[in-house]
């Protein structure tokens, strides 16, 4: 059907005739958590890979666009850094530039805050963006500097109100001698040093060989780390080697807690990882470390979804005010996609290992690209195939996406079993995809 009127009167139209045609079940007890609610209420939405994966390919197209690196000093450094700041800039944060001279050379960190939150009580996490002059250094540390960005961009989809203020950090030459992120601490006011509660580092998270290292420091930034992994069934590994070694080191010497995570680099992997990690034993966790072969190639893609996700998770419990456990959740991360003004598609999760019944307050984290949200009613199917409804289609919601937790009261449906979410396109001319949804018990 080709019509020309605007697409607004269209969706109105469709939205009317979409009205008469979904019978809709009872909405349920559902309600999204309120944007203002404290973190403590919200999971953290997955982070989707693609999107990580698109400013990696983005930071190897700068690198071989400038001389093959992306180095302090080099144009490529530099184009890096306003690639992430115009992101940032585009989704709401607050960034500035600061510029310092390393022998006798301009660099640049780039910092973004999140508006609102509680300043004295800021939760920071940051990468070094610079790679050494041999390469892209894609892993190296394209892989944090992507995680973090990404996990920033989901916070402003999130339109996340923490309770704590959140700031995010790009470094300048960090492989000089972590010279930028000394440089901004060194330039914090103690006053301000003071008021940051902690600081998450995040250089190479996507190692070839992955190992799943967690940074022994703050006990409470480890324990959180720990945490997610072990609910992912994922072991980890103190890291031993960091200390000193990376933009971390800058804040421990101030006495501001830190933390991070880490999939190794030129060490060689041993069987008992390789047992539990799988991968390569005898092998580097990075053989492409400070080389030339650090580029889009380099990376493992399981571990840098996984971290990608951990940092996200660290973010939203951190900065909840309040310990979060990392909750029993089950999740699906396949792509599903919704076939515009067509016939619902739904996407499964089974629960298992439960006893009982779920519980009144049953955590339903969504993750759904689509624009002209309005178009999307959503259910959650518990097993017995009753539907709480989570969101109603809307004639004027035009925002992109649905990243959100909703709270359900499932309390009478047995914890165990195939749930689903449901999700239909009521109306023409948008499409999209459910990219991730978990249950948080
Ligand atoms: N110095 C980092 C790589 C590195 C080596 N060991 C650790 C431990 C923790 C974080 C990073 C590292 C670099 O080359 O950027
Ligand atoms: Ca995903
Ligand atoms: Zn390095
Ligand atoms: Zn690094």
């Amino acid at each position: 059907m080709n019509l020309s009127v605007p697409r607004r009167t269209l969706a109105a139209t469709a939205f009317a005739l979409a009205g008469l045609l979904t019978a809709g079940a009872p909405a349920a007890t559902a309600a999204p958590s309120a944007p203002s609610a404290p973190a403590a209420a919200l999971a953290a939405p997955d982070i989707p890979l693609a999107g990580v994966k698109a400013h990696l390919t983005e930071f190897q197209s700068i690198a071989t666009a400038n001389g093959g690196n992306r180095a302090h000093g080099r144009p490529g450094y530099k184009a890096s850094v306003d690639y992430v700041k115009a992101k940032l800039d585009a989704a709401g944060f607050t960034t500035s530039v600061q510029q310092f001279t390393y022998n006798g050379t301009t660099g640049y960190n780039l910092i973004a805050d999140w508006p609102g939150g509680d300043l004295n009580r800021t939760v920071m996490a940051g990468a070094h963006l610079d790679s050494v002059s041999s390469g892209a250094g894609i892993n190296d540390n394209g892989s944090g500097s992507a995680a973090v960005l990404e996990t920033a961009l989901a916070v402003s989809r999130a339109q996340l109100k923490p309770t704590k203020h959140l700031r995010f950090g790009w470094w300048g030459a960090e492989e000089l001698g972590l010279v930028g992120s000394r440089q901004y601490v060194n330039s914090l006011p103690t006053t301000e040093r003071s008021k940051i509660s902690g600081y998450l580092n995040f250089d190479m998270i996507g190692s070839p060989n992955p190992g799943y290292f967690v940074y022994d420091d703050d006990p409470a930034i480890e324990q959180t780390f720990k945490d997610y992994f072990a609910a992912l069934g994922v072991p980890t590994e103190i890291e031993t080697e960091g200390d000193g070694r990376s933009d971390h080191a800058s804040f421990k010497n101030v006495g501001i807690p830190v933390g991070g995570l880490f999939t190794g680099a030129s060490r060689t992997k041993t069987s008992a990882q390789a047992q539990k990690w799988g991968g390569t034993a005898g092998q580097a966790f990075d053989r492409c470390y400070h080389s030339s072969c650090d580029t889009t190639s380099n990376i493992n893609d399981t571990a840098l979804d996984r971290n990608s996700d951990a940092v996200a998770h660290a973010i939203w419990a951190l900065s909840a005010g309040t310990t979060v456990p990392p909750g029993d959740f089950f999740e699906n991360a396949a792509d599903v996609a919704v076939p515009d003004a067509g016939a619902a598609v739904t996407s499964t999760v089974t629960v298992s290992g439960r006893t009982g019944n779920a519980p009144a307050a049953l955590k339903v984290g969504v993750d759904i690209k689509h624009t002209w949200r309005g178009d999307l009613v959503i259910d959650l199917v518990a097993p017995d195939g009753t539907a709480y409804r989570l969101k109603n289609s809307s004639s004027s919601d035009s925002a992109d996406n649905v990243i959100t937790t909703y709270t359900v009261d499932a309390s009478t449906e047995a914890a165990n079993g195939a749930w689903k979410l449901r999700v239909q396109d009521v109306a023409r001319y948008d499409t999209g995809y459910i990219d991730s949804w978990r249950l948080t018990f």
